[in-house]
């Protein structure tokens, strides 16, 4: 297919950055800087992945089984309020750490007094730099920054068209408690400091939230920056600055390090050297003139970024600068330009933000400047987890994902002993916080989110999900059938009988909503949940399919598909809606924000649109109903709608939720807001956008199963379905014109798309024809290319 270009994809301002949601962020997956693009005292606002308050500690409550019999009795009485009162005692354990900042790098400019002219900073998706050029005293200074994945490194160069016009003082600041200082030899400025811990228990019982500093405990860091210098001179500073004067130009290299090395180790007393990697990042660096540094990031930037090109429309917006273009959303001008903008903005963030070797990403990617940041910036688990990672796999980031498959494996073995400790189960588990330590018992706090013993399940799908992308069996017999098969058999455990032949789950909450029982009161907790028994029902279909591919676990395999016979089934309410718990309780907050019970449309697949127009309509009921009340008003969940509305080939109200996202849930730097910031909606509406794209799932590949009339003229290319295709597709006049599918394994393609196509081989040869009907079938084999064309 032909492909046109895609326009240049750039967030930029005609201002500098006064909040921390105007800055840009930059990260290589593990160093993270927010650029503020200030001209008298620039900003960078650091953060390492690795930099977490507490360190590893059992949080098991050992005491917890024994009230698990009293909870389950009470519930199958109806006394739904009691038990939740019982396990808010009882059942439930401490709160997870925190994600810290590791500091600010500030650069202090002298040597001008006039005004700033000619102001504009941006960040330019197609190469990860972010620039900020101004013009001040006839001088035109420039400042281009970029995180190296490649080196390791934050660069920085500053140059200015009139030699000798650089004058600049950097230092470093960090919340925590450090040493910083001027290595005199070296001239590298080094900031060497400790995270916070969590006191004692024992020593101090009542500060369970208090966060304090401890020699030889927490997480020990240290950041090294260099200043390379063309012309001008280092002058010496107070000690705790790196100075410069008179320079053409200066290149600051910034490496950064912390002591985690691993979640069950303590990062004080077994903690790896922090200077180590530091150094050697630096010296590295130092050893590539910026030229070299830049093309080394480009081109391993680009082989991740470029693989996807995207274009859903030009506008006169296209030539304003971001806050402005958002203002204009605001006041209810479409601008498929700006969406075009946020899909490739969130395969950048991913990128950003996690990659190979890194952390996952947690509530803000890597991105936070508080010791105290909402919700501890950890990773929650009953969806903001989970939606960082939708666009992964479909938006040709897979390496993207295996951070959050590290993670997995990490808590399928503290989740063991939670499993075993907690419930006497079987397997392995997880609640709905977890953190650095792969901590996986239940929160403290109410019920209805911190009992939720399903995370570890909800998880197994994304390891699912790369087999079925990607098609590795190694990586499914080795590392994905493993973990799915332990979270089953804590599943098989913990499901009981609910005496009318049913296997239900108990006590069960629907993360984090409320029903109201026969006397009005509010409550969590139940039994039978429709997305406890969703999640049970999937994590048991897959290891029944895996099994088989695996040959392994016959036994086993008939337990999952006898359970799988007598799980509770979906049901559908008095409004028409799907049923959330188990009985058509009344809602405490019909428009709440979570819409867990939908689980098994989106992300799941066990109700298909064209397959089960039954339940498909109850979905959209329920959907209908919550937006009624208010509801997708948190960034996440208004993302989580768009996925919904897509899956619902509902175009015009998938562009709506697209719209409402950006008007009402994204900062200046386009950043989600939930708000506060919270980047799971970025994720959440990327990997929207390409559900109205492109779909594959119950066995077919669907091609703009949802293109809105805002989006009538655009194509997209690099896209990944399911069953191991690359898919680039075009559009005219919001008709579907003509696609190229390339098959990574021999498969049965099942096409739908809404036109009657031809579908042809690399040499012309026609292999099907669609005739009118909506689904065209033909034997895709590996390495082979299909051009698929609507017949007009
Ligand atoms: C879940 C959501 C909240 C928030 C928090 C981090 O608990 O219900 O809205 O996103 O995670």
């Amino acid at each position: 297919m032909e492909q046109s270009r895609q326009a240049p994809m750039r967030l930029w301002y005609r201002q500098p950055a006064q909040e921390w949601t105007e800055a840009l962020p930059l990260g290589n997956g593990r160093l993270g800087a927010m650029v503020f693009g200030r001209t008298d005292e620039e900003l960078f606002q650091l953060n390492e992945d690795t930099l977490w308050s507490f360190q590893p500690r059992d949080s098991l409550n050992h005491g917890a089984v024994a009230y698990l019999g009293k909870a389950r009795q009470l519930i199958a009485n109806g006394a739904y309020k009691r038990a939740q009162e019982i396990i808010e005692r009882h059942m439930q354990g401490p709160n997870t750490g925190e994600y810290q900042p590791l500091g600010d790098l500030k650069l202090k400019f002298g040597g001008n007094s006039g005004p700033v002219e000619s102001y504009e900073r941006d960040l330019d998706l197609d190469t990860a730099i972010s620039q900020v050029s101004y013009v001040r005293d006839g001088v035109r200074y420039t400042q281009e920054a970029f995180i190296s994945a490649a080196d390791q490194v934050l660069v920085i160069r500053l140059s200015a068209d009139r030699p000798g016009s650089i004058h600049v003082t950097a230092s470093l600041e960090t919340p925590h408690v450090a040493t910083i200082g001027l290595e005199a030899g070296r001239g590298v400025l080094t900031m060497k400091g400790n995270g916070p811990v969590k006191p004692d228990p024992e020593a101090a019982p009542d500060a369970s939230d208090e966060l304090i500093y401890e020699e030889n405990n927490g997480v020990r860091f240290e950041a090294q920056l260099l200043a390379v210098i063309e012309g001008g001179m280092k002058e010496s500073g107070n000690g705790s600055e790196l100075r410069v004067a008179q320079a053409d130009a200066v290149t600051f290299l910034l490496a950064a390090a912390t002591s985690f090395n691993g979640y069950d180790k303590n990062p004080g007393s077994e903690g790896k050297d922090p200077t180590v990697p530091v150094q050697n990042a630096l010296a590295t660096a130092a050893g590539f003139t910026y030229g070299e540094l830049k093309q080394r990031h480009l081109k391993e930037y680009h082989a991740l970024y470029s693989r996807v090109k995207i274009h859903l429309g030009a506008s006169e917006a296209d030539s304003l600068p971001t806050d402005e273009r958002l203002e204009r959303i605001r006041q209810g001008e479409g601008d498929p330009g700006l969406a075009a903008l946020y899909f490739q903005y969130g395969r950048y963030l991913l990128i950003a933000c996690s990659r190979p070797g890194t952390q996952a990403a947690n509530l803000q990617g890597i991105w936070n400047k508080e010791v105290r940041p909402p919700w501890r910036s950890n990773y929650t688990v009953n969806i903001n987890t989970e939606m960082n990672y939708w666009p992964a796999e479909t938006c040709n980031l897979e390496e993207c994902h295996e951070p959050l498959f590290d993670l997995i494996e990490g808590i399928s073995v503290s989740g063991r002993r939670t499993a075993e400790t907690h419930y006497g189960c079987r397997g392995w588990t997880a609640h709905h916080n977890v953190d650095l330590w792969r901590k996986t018992t239940p929160a403290k706090g109410s019920a209805s989110w911190a009992f939720w013993p399903m995370a570890g399940a909800w998880l197994c799908r994304h390891l699912w999900e790369r087999y079925l992308f990607g098609g590795d069996k190694e990586f499914l017999a080795t590392k994905a059938y493993p973990i799915m098969r332990e979270a089953a058999l804590f599943c098989l455990d913990w499901l009981i009988e609910d005496g009318e032949g049913h296997l239900v789950t108990s006590p069960a909450t629907s993360p984090e909503n409320i029903f109201l029982d026969e006397e009005g009161q509010p409550c969590a907790v139940s039994l039978g949940t429709t997305m406890d028994m969703a999640i049970i029902r999937e994590l048991f279909t897959y290891c029944v399919e895996a099994s088989k591919l695996l040959d392994a676990d016959a036994e086993l395999r008939r337990e999952w598909e006898d359970a799988l016979a007598r799980l509770l089934p979906y049901r559908i309410g008095r409004h028409g809606q799907l049923l959330e718990w188990f009985r058509d309780f009344e809602e405490h907050e019909p428009g709440h924000r979570h819409i867990s019970h939908l689980y098994g449309f989106y992300p799941g697949d066990q109700i298909d649109l064209h397959q089960d127009p039954e339940l498909a309509a109850a979905v959209r009921a329920s959907l209908a109903r919550r937006l009624q009340h208010g509801g997708g008003h948190t960034g996440w969940s208004c993302a989580w709608i768009i996925n919904m509305w897509a899956r619902l080939a509902d175009a015009e109200n998938a562009s709506r939720y697209v719209q409402t996202l950006l008007a009402k849930s994204s900062y200046p730097n386009l950043f989600d807001a939930h708000p506060p910031f919270q980047i799971d909606g970025n994720f959440g509406g990327t990997a929207g956008i390409a559900e109205m794209l492109l779909q594959s799932h119950s066995g077919e590949i669907r091609l703009l199963p949802a293109l809105p009339s805002a989006w009538p003229d655009g194509f997209v290319s690099g896209l990944r379905a399911r069953g191991g295709f690359e898919i680039d597709i075009a559009w005219n006049d919001g008709r579907f014109t003509a696609a190229e599918l390339k098959a990574t394994r021999n498969a049965l393609c099942r096409l739908r798309v809404s036109s009657a196509v031809r579908v042809m081989r690399a040499d012309g040869s026609t292999m099907a024809q669609s005739d009118g009907a909506e689904v065209v079938k033909f034997q895709a084999v590996t390495g082979e290319a299909y051009s698929i064309r609507a017949m007009r």
